[in-house]
């Protein structure tokens, strides 16, 4: 017995300390060599399975379409259920805020399956002196809704985080100092100011970041039973994060002062991952950002450059369906890729950005499958500029927009005055 429970003991213990190396291990095999990225010819989002060209939207949307979200939907993100048999939403607190710039709601999502239930909190910021209804982006965060403005009247939220010490998260849980620990992300005074709503919500009240054997957040509620093994194609954690996305939008319908045909959904790296299968799947969502969402995301896999198909199943097992690990150092065979991704959210907007030093998330490849998303948004008349990778810092604004910042991995100042460009344009004008 004694034995056993040292054994039980040693094994975790041996594999977090490993880990960090296990970490560097895979960095420093990965390949930042443009000459060493393999060849590869990309599947063709306009050739449907049975081989017949698709030549007219109508067939786009009819045919190839929903081809394709099928093969994310079952081979990488999992498939999610539509909705919990009971929602409740109530308002917990809403009054002035920020010197009178704006109102601020909160707003409990309550979703009720069987005998199981989940809450969202539901951050709004909706400004004054506008006519209503106004646009509005919404956005899952990292921290939790307090993490994105120091403003005390957020509730702190008690849920699971990723440890952090930087942003106070002690123990798994937000503290007083994780307040406006992400404000930099968030410059809530320039976009409500420019006219939008700002809708926020913490990616880990829907599911906690971390490999359960999807059994935790909102999976459970949806499990048909406690030993029920998941599925190959059943729903990992981005698809958990962009259900929930989906569940605020039924929500911001029944929000009076915010127009729920002008939601703009954005994300920042594995939350980027997050807004792109969710505006992929959910045509309410208006416009898409996808902020430096590399592997998973906007960048193409079969370029194995960066962050590859096996490395990130092998670091976030729970992120995808468990088919796509299939594909570990084969994503020669993936019958799909990234561009399919995009092309899903066509003929609306779609901005794709890239950070130069973020090589992780292979910012040519974020490029490339943008650039190779263009030809669906051509059966619709609409065309692209997108055709060569701009220097840093020379945006290329249009239908499908593209930047390249200098610097890091991050959400700047820099990110959102072209995505507040890029909106002014394009979302009253659909
Ligand atoms: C990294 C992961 C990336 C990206 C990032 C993030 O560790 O490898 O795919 O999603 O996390 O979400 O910050």
């Amino acid at each position: 017995m004694k034995n056993i429970l040292s054994v039980m003991f040693f094994i975790p213990v041996v594999c977090l300390c490993f880990y960090p190396v296990t970490l560097w291990a895979q960095q420093s095999e990965t390949n930042y060599d443009e000459s060493k990225v393999p060849e590869y010819t990309l599947p063709d989002p306009l050739v449907s399975t049975d081989g017949t060209r698709v030549t007219d939207a109508a067939t786009w949307v009819e045919k190839r379409r929903p081809e394709i979200l099928q093969l994310f939907n079952e081979q990488m993100y999992g498939k999610a259920p539509c909705q919990a048999e009971k929602v409740f939403y109530s308002t917990i607190e809403e009054s002035n805020a920020l010197d009178g710039l704006a109102k601020r709601k909160q707003v409990t999502l309550m979703f009720r399956q069987g005998q199981k239930e989940l809450s969202i909190a539901l951050l709004l910021y909706i400004p004054n002196n506008r006519p209503h209804p106004v646009p509005a982006f919404l956005g899952l965060n990292f921290s939790g809704n307090h993490s994105i403005s120091n403003d005390p009247e957020i509730r702190l939220n008690t849920n699971w985080m990723r440890p952090n010490k930087e942003k106070g998260i002690v123990e798994n849980r937000a503290s007083e100092a994780s307040r406006g620990t992400a404000a930099s992300r968030w410059p809530l005074t320039k976009i409500l100011q420019r006219g939008y709503a700002i809708a926020a919500a913490y990616y880990g009240d829907i599911d906690p970041d971390y490999d359960d054997g999807f059994q935790n957040g909102v999976h459970s509620l949806f499990r048909k039973s406690e030993l029920s093994i998941p599925a190959e194609d059943e729903w990992g954690s981005i698809s958990a994060w962009a259900w929930g996305l989906s569940r605020i939008m039924d929500y911001l319908e029944t929000e009076d002062e915010i127009d729920h045909r002008r939601i703009v959904v954005m994300g920042h790296s594995r939350l980027g991952k997050t807004a792109l299968w969710a505006g992929a799947q959910d045509k309410r969502f208006a416009m898409v950002i996808s902020n430096n969402s590399g592997c998973g995301g906007a960048a193409l896999s079969r370029r194995s450059y960066g962050e590859t198909v096996g490395v990130i199943n092998k670091s976030f097992p729970h992120w995808f369906c468990k088919n796509f690990k299939q594909y570990n150092d084969q994503e020669h065979l993936l019958p799909m890729d990234q561009h399919m991704l995009l092309a899903l959210i066509a003929p609306r907007p779609l901005y794709v950005a890239s950070a130069e030093e973020d090589r992780w998330a292979d910012p040519r490849g974020e490029f490339l499958a943008l650039k190779h998303a263009a030809s669906v948004y051509r059966l619709f008349g609409m065309d692209s500029m997108v055709e060569h990778i701009p220097e840093a810092n020379q945006p290329l604004i249009g239908r499908l927009s593209y930047h390249i910042r200098s610097g890091k991995h991050a959400v700047t100042d820099y990110d959102w005055e072209q995505y507040l460009k890029w909106a002014d344009q394009f979302i009253t004008n659909r």
